[in-house]
């Protein structure tokens, strides 16, 4: 049975596991950075452990120094959260080398959906739907052409290794096409170490629907529906909300059922994510996420189901607490994350926060780090806190939002809370009318103004 777990990961998302742990009973390791000493995932945990430097990749990356903590304290079980090593294949399977469990799927899995060929692949055969392209490598340019010619104009370029929107390259016509490959290959292969590209039909004005996934190590699979991640800048997402104003339940039903099915086929476990470009009524996957999201809250708060509790539990080898039936969808949720950023500039904006007071009352969570007088690193993302709202329909998730965004003080330091407050108040996204490049546009065009 799983008793300790060691957080490998920091802010935020380290809180939200701390908290899943604790109420399981199970102790907390953390560890931190000599930048993170005074951090409230530090302060929080059972015991914690230094594991190097404030860069990343002395400290939140350096697997030696992780793994070494997690044999001190002897802690079962590591969870990675996400981002740093979270879809590490290399840590994974390190982690079980040393007989401790990884909360997450198989390092066999995380290596298929890492690369974005074989994840197609493998989806495609599982029966979900995906956007027609070169079914693997394009290697030369004749190739490319022909491919190109029959799914037709304009195309995307991208990288096998890549993913989250580097490496990629939209192609308007044939003649465009030789430099768009080569490109690619060359910048691919001095990113990744993998010059490998495929080719895809490029969907202009799609929205970003992502269907999150539970799965056990019994063959127990469910879905929990889709959040709506289309509002985002520059591949980094600003507000993501659940359901999604674009779908109705027949349609939730539908595409869940594939994902879940498909889920089942490939024998994955742990939680997931298939993410698809979702344009005039239909689903083309893109990429699948073999970690738990930023975004979980959003599901969290219309099912009622803890996704961090349900990853310990299948990692410990029991079985999942619900069956697709007892899945249910209640109401409407939003959340808003919030970064030490200029809110319209985006220049980041580390330092010590003064003031500090939390939005709260009925279907308000907050999730964040953050305290009065603490200092935010310039170390590390900038994201210092995410605001997630309930309501029975999307408008009343809506007003409770404004309030929220009204109630919270962040003193000291720049925040993009202006930005949310302004942004929910478009009748675009009051409308629910916007698609990956609306955010953008909006910003755009508040500069121009
Ligand atoms: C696409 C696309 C249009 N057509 N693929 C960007 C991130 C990576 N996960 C995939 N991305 C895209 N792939 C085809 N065939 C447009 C994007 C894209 C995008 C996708 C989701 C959310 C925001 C985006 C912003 C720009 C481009």
């Amino acid at each position: 049975m799983i008793e300790k777990v060691l957080i490998a990961n920091r802010g935020e998302i380290a809180l939200r596991i701390h908290r899943a742990c604790h109420e399981m009973g199970i102790k907390t390791v953390a560890v931190h950075s000599t930048a993170d000493e005074n951090a409230m995932h530090v302060r929080l945990a059972d015991e914690s452990v230094c594991i190097g430097p404030p860069p990343s990749p002395d400290s939140y990356l350096n697997i030696p120094a992780i793994i070494s903590a997690a044999e001190i304290t002897g802690a079962d079980a590591i969870h990675p959260g996400y981002g740093f090593l979270s879809e590490n294949a290399k840590f994974a399977e390190i982690i079980e080398k040393h007989g401790i469990i990884f909360i997450g799927p198989t390092a066999e899995h995380i290596n298929l959906m890492g690369d974005k060929i074989s994840a197609k692949e493998a989806v495609k055969e599982a029966g979900i739907p995906v956007v027609p392209g070169s079914d693997g490598e394009v290697s030369n340019i004749k190739q490319a052409k022909k491919i190109a010619k029959k799914i037709g104009y304009p195309v995307i370029v991208k990288a096998a290794s890549g993913g989250g929107g580097r490496g990629m390259k939209i192609v308007q016509d044939e003649e465009a096409l030789e430099l768009a490959v080569t490109s690619a290959q060359r910048e691919a292969e001095a990113a990744f170490g993998d010059g490998t590209v495929y080719l895809e039909k490029f969907l202009t004005t799609p929205r970003h629907v992502e269907i999150q996934i539970l799965a056990d190590t019994h063959g127990n699979v469910v879905h929990l529906g889709e959040r709506d991640c289309s509002l985002q800048r520059r591949h980094q997402k600003v507000l993501e909300e659940s359901p999604s104003p674009a779908l109705n339940s027949a349609q939730r039903d539908e595409i869940g059922e594939v994902c879940r099915k498909a889920v089942e086929k490939l024998g994955y476990r742990g939680a997931g994510t298939i993410e698809f470009l979702y344009e005039n009524g239909e689903f083309y996957f893109i990429e699948m996420n073999t970690r738990l999201q930023v975004e979980h809250p959003v599901t969290e708060m219309i099912t009622g189901i803890d996704l961090v509790k349900e990853q310990i539990r299948v990692a410990d080898g029991l079985p999942l607490k619900h069956k697709q039936e007892d899945v249910k969808f209640s109401g409407h949720a939003i959340e808003c994350r919030i970064n030490a950023e200029d809110p319209f500039t985006f220049m980041p904006s580390p330092g010590q926060v003064k003031d500090y007071h939390t939005p709260g009352g009925l279907d308000v969570r907050v999730d964040s780090g953050l305290y009065a007088r603490y200092h935010i690193p310039p170390h590390y993302d900038s994201m210092i806190a995410k605001l997630i709202v309930h309501g029975k329909t999307r408008n009343e998730c809506l007003m409770r939002l404004r309030r929220s965004l009204e109630e919270y003080v962040i003193d000291g330091i720049k925040t993009t809370i202006p930005l949310h407050q302004k942004l929910i108040r478009e009748d675009d996204f009051i409308n629910g009318d916007y698609n990956i490049h609306w955010l953008e546009k909006y910003l755009d065009s508040l500069v121009a103004d």
